[in-house]
């Protein structure tokens, strides 16, 4: 058995969950190929292997590891001979610190302009449960947010505005060439272009925009690959 990953299957075959991308970036920056093995949102006992219930989860071999972060660094262990993640101990702890502002800055600004287009994207088999545990989530109807979507997208510049500093003077998080730090951020832009048919960057954010477009080209197009709107190109 080689490697396999377990990744969110969304409706039309759409693949939007940010985790499943920082592992599948992960994965392609070691130069690994893995079976995916899409898992819809109520399909939980799938993945109950891995002792938890959420995706990503990879198995390579009789080894199975959760957690985007976990599985990053089991892959940076695992295969040093391959292209660096991280580039040593300094690196390692950085992309850390970019992965809490990620989860707690970033996916908290972009996860209320995205829930409502989620909740069309998910399988039809996962609309009630998504719907269920979103407004639980947000103590509030989607369409109430849905409502708001143009203060939420108000509220998210500013919150780009250390990676669209960072990024005017660097091609990438991580300097000339992209690595784990990269794959953390743009990973929730996938998820955007993933579910939404309007782009979330204003036409003049040129910076972040050609990021995005270097990210999207890498691994001959891989983020590309999947069903998406090409609003956000
Ligand atoms: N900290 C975990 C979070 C994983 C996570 O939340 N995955 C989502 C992907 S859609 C999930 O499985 N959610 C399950 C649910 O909402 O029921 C990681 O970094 O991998």
């Amino acid at each position: 058995m080689g490697l396999i990953l377990y990744e969110r299957l969304c409706g039309d075959d759409r693949r939007p969950s940010p985790y499943c991308w920082r592992a599948r970036l992960a994965l392609a920056h070691k130069g690994l190929k893995p079976e995916y093995r899409p898992v819809k949102f109520t399909e939980r006992d799938r993945v109950a292997f891995s002792g938890q219930a959420k995706v990503p989860v990879l198995a390579d071999s009789d080894r199975v590891v959760s957690d985007s972060w976990d599985i990053a660094c089991y892959l940076e262990d695992t295969y040093p001979d391959a292209p660096s993640l991280f580039d040593g101990a300094g690196g390692r702890a950085l992309a850390r610190f970019i992965s809490h502002w990620t989860d707690n800055s970033l996916q908290k600004a972009l996860s209320p302009i995205l829930a409502p287009y989620m909740l069309a994207a998910v399988h039809p088999d996962d609309r009630d449960y998504y719907r269920q545990t979103r407004e639980a989530r947000y103590g509030e109807s989607l369409q109430h947010l849905a409502a708001r979507r143009a203060l939420y997208l108000e509220a998210l510049h500013p919150v780009l505005e250390p990676l669209r500093q960072h990024l005017a003077e660097s091609s990438f998080i991580c300097g000339e060439r992209p690595a784990y730090a990269d794959y953390l951020a743009f990973a929730e832009f996938q998820w955007a272009r993933s579910v939404c048919d309007q782009d979330i960057l204003a036409p003049e954010d040129s910076t972040l925009r050609a990021w995005r477009h270097c990210m999207l080209d890498l691994f001959d197009g891989l983020a590309r690959s999947v069903p998406a709107f090409d609003s956000a190109a």
